[in-house]
């Protein structure tokens, strides 16, 4: 059984977040305002349901998602692209202890996968070839 994922996590380190930015299309002046910003995650589970709530003092993204299910995903407040499930792939799955997200779309070799390593959780962003490698701690207070 995997550990779990949920709980709040503030961002101790982010390496490539402007590659992966590039990647995306994300304007200049965006990727400026977005790499001085330090990212929380909340992660919750209700029954089969995760949310995850990417928070930060100038946008939120909010996720929601049943693993093994199709689900269609519009990043709005990111790179505002849809991304969808194809009929091979089921998007979010566990590999092992890892989570993995396929974003099927106008973005090829598009994911991101999740998981927990000393405590830490960690994040890899990864699109056409490019990787962001985030880590949080846990935030116990919240
Ligand atoms: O999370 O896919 O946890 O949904 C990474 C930055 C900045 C907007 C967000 C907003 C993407 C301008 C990863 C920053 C850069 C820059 C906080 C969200 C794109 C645009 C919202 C993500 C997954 C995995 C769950």
């Amino acid at each position: 059984m995997p550990s779990s994922l949920c709980g709040t996590w503030d961002m101790v380190s982010n390496v490539n977040l402007e590659g992966y930015m590039i990647t995306l299309g994300i304007s200049c002046y965006l990727r400026k305002i977005a790499q001085k910003l330090k990212q929380r995650k909340v992660i919750e589970q209700q029954g089969d349901l995760y949310i995850i709530k990417t928070i930060s003092t100038f946008r939120n993204y909010v996720f929601s998602f049943k693993v093994g299910q199709e689900f269609e995903e519009f990043t709005q407040g990111l790179d505002n692209r849809h991304v969808m499930a194809s009929e091979i792939c089921s998007l979010v799955t566990w590999e092992g202890n890892k989570l993995v997200c396929q974003q099927i779309g106008e973005k090829k070799n598009r994911g991101w996968t999740h998981w927990i390593e000393e405590d830490k959780l960690h994040l890899e962003l990864y699109c056409e070839g490019q990787v962001c490698k985030q880590v949080f701690k846990k935030n116990v207070n919240e």
